[in-house]
């Protein structure tokens, strides 16, 4: 069993208080490591290094802050096997999703901020030959830096690597259920040549070090990717002291089968979108809704197609969907579908925990992927987000149901659209109330465009440019002209 220490300065410490708790592997419930349980005055520290460093790395040229976290990409890319077995133990994700997903997607967030603020330019605005004015982009300072359990490394790096690019130092808190591959991450930075106090990492529990951060008055930029809850709670320390914020909270996200799509993509894409993860994603589609004409055909495929997926240990090559998070998180979910079935719905398949598995995780937090037919769009288990292996499915008889339904709820994440009559697709798409929409797709992902909610989904967009814009300040210089043409 590793004792993890936070990051502070460029150094390894404990935290003063000396309280720790234990983190879990949620495939058999054994203990991977003694976490600190941060408090306050950790937070003190890691900021007063942050803010120390703060000076010296802003001013740090773009091609000499890039160099550094591109060795940062290399590094990680170079323990890339290591990464996802650690990410994987940790969540009790499919070894395979960790390797193709999340640590890939680590290294690719580092080389692209890294080589994005090579590129950056400013704008100007010419008054008629009587003044220039140009914006000069500064970064903001310390910025506080949270993320979840469901993808550690992959949404740890999706804040710190544009952070860091932008001139900024940083305090993250990652996620008290999920923390080794941040600790690997400190390791790699000071491989890399990161100067002390520029990325500290402080481990803990959100009501402790994540409170302590949000009203900390020297973090002027909090960026927190989490459940609408608690970015609820975030928004409310964050907001009498006017930090820049960015929210991407939750997502109950629909998923629109049209009659005439191909279902030879959409339902392998519907799936994948549904239990990717264990269903533990912000962006799953969890809400699929079908033209009423293909309805039954789509869920017997469907249905078929959601056996084919091996729940196991996420050890295995072989195994699609691992463990959720944590005991009380399954209860959660199994809530759910007990609710589901007090509303009035069939559970289609699935329900369960899964017959067979081996017997290292016999006892670990599993789920069969459970499809629910049957219920409204207004019940809870439609309204609600459960964030496991549980999908529903309600026919539809048109598109303005269609449209009506995806936008039935106070979430704004994400939609999929499966159709092949491409003017209906761009119709939906721009009247569903969502950050992204995906057309015959899902989860594809391009760095460089706006990602983020409406409403209960969050505030803000980072990505690219938006970023970019998110860790910095603009400010307008005027200049005074005196042109005559
Ligand atoms: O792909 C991304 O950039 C992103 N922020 C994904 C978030 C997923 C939440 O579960």
């Amino acid at each position: 069993m590793t004792t993890l220490r936070n990051f502070i300065n460029g150094e390894f410490a404990d935290p003063r208080g000396g309280h720790d708790f234990n983190d879990l592997c949620p495939a058999t419930g054994e203990v991977l490591a003694r976490v600190p349980d941060s408090r306050a005055d950790d937070i003190e520290d890691a900021v007063a290094a942050a803010s120390s460093a703060f000076n010296a790395w802003s001013r740090t040229p773009a091609a000499e802050r890039s160099s550094i976290l591109l060795r940062i990409a290399d590094g990680i890319e170079s323990h890339a096997e290591e990464l996802a077995r650690l990410e994987s133990d940790d969540s009790g994700k499919a070894v395979s999703i960790a390797r193709t997903l999340d640590i890939p997607r680590a290294v690719l967030n580092f080389r692209f901020f890294a080589t994005a603020i090579l590129h950056e330019a400013s704008e100007c605005h010419m008054v008629d030959g009587r003044a220039l004015n140009y914006t000069l982009r500064q970064p903001v300072g310390v910025a506080g830096l949270i993320s979840p359990w469901n993808l550690p490394l992959y949404l740890l790096t999706w804040k710190v690597a544009p952070a860091l690019a932008a001139g900024n130092t940083v305090v993250a808190k990652p996620s008290e259920l999920t923390p080794l591959t941040a600790n690997r991450l400190a390791e790699i930075a000071v491989d890399a040549g990161l100067p002390p106090g520029v990325l500290n990492i402080v481990h803990g529990r959100g009501e402790h070090a994540g409170e302590a951060l949000t009203c900390h008055p020297n973090v002027p930029l909090i960026s927190f990717t989490g459940g609408t809850a608690t970015g609820a709670k975030v928004a409310r320390s964050a907001a009498p002291l006017f930090k820049k914020v960015s929210l991407e909270l939750g997502g109950k996200n629909p998923n629109l089968v049209f009659a005439d799509a191909n279902l030879d993509e959409a339902i392998p894409g519907s799936v994948r979108a549904a239990f990717s993860n264990q269903g533990e994603l912000c962006l799953c589609g969890s809400r699929i809704f079908v033209e009423r004409s293909i309805c039954d055909a789509f869920v017997e495929r469907f249905i078929e197609a959601t056996r084919m997926l091996v729940v196991g240990d996420p050890r295995e090559e072989s195994t699609h969907i691992g463990a959720l998070i944590s005991e009380p998180h399954l209860r959660k979910v199994e809530s759910y579908i007990e609710l589901a079935e007090r509303e009035g719905g069939t559970i289609a398949t699935g329900g369960g925990h899964p017959s067979g598995l081996p017997e290292r995780v016999r006892h670990g937090w599993f789920l069969e992927p459970t499809v629910i037919t049957g219920l409204a769009p207004s019940c809870r288990v439609l309204q609600e987000e459960i964030f496991g292996p549980v999908v529903t499915i309600t026919p539809f008889d048109d598109e303005n149901e269609a449209v009506a339904m995806a936008n039935g709820t106070r979430y704004g994440l994400s939609a999929s659209i499966w159709t092949r009559d491409l003017e209906r697709a761009h119709r939906v798409a721009a009247a569903i109330d969502v950050g992204t929409v995906w057309v015959n797709t899902w989860l594809l992902r391009d760095l460089r465009v706006p990602f983020g909610g409406t409403r209960d989904s969050g505030v803000g967009r980072e990505g690219g440019r938006y970023s970019l814009e998110f860790f910095t300040e603009s400010k307008n210089i005027c200049i005074k002209l005196n042109i005559k043409n």
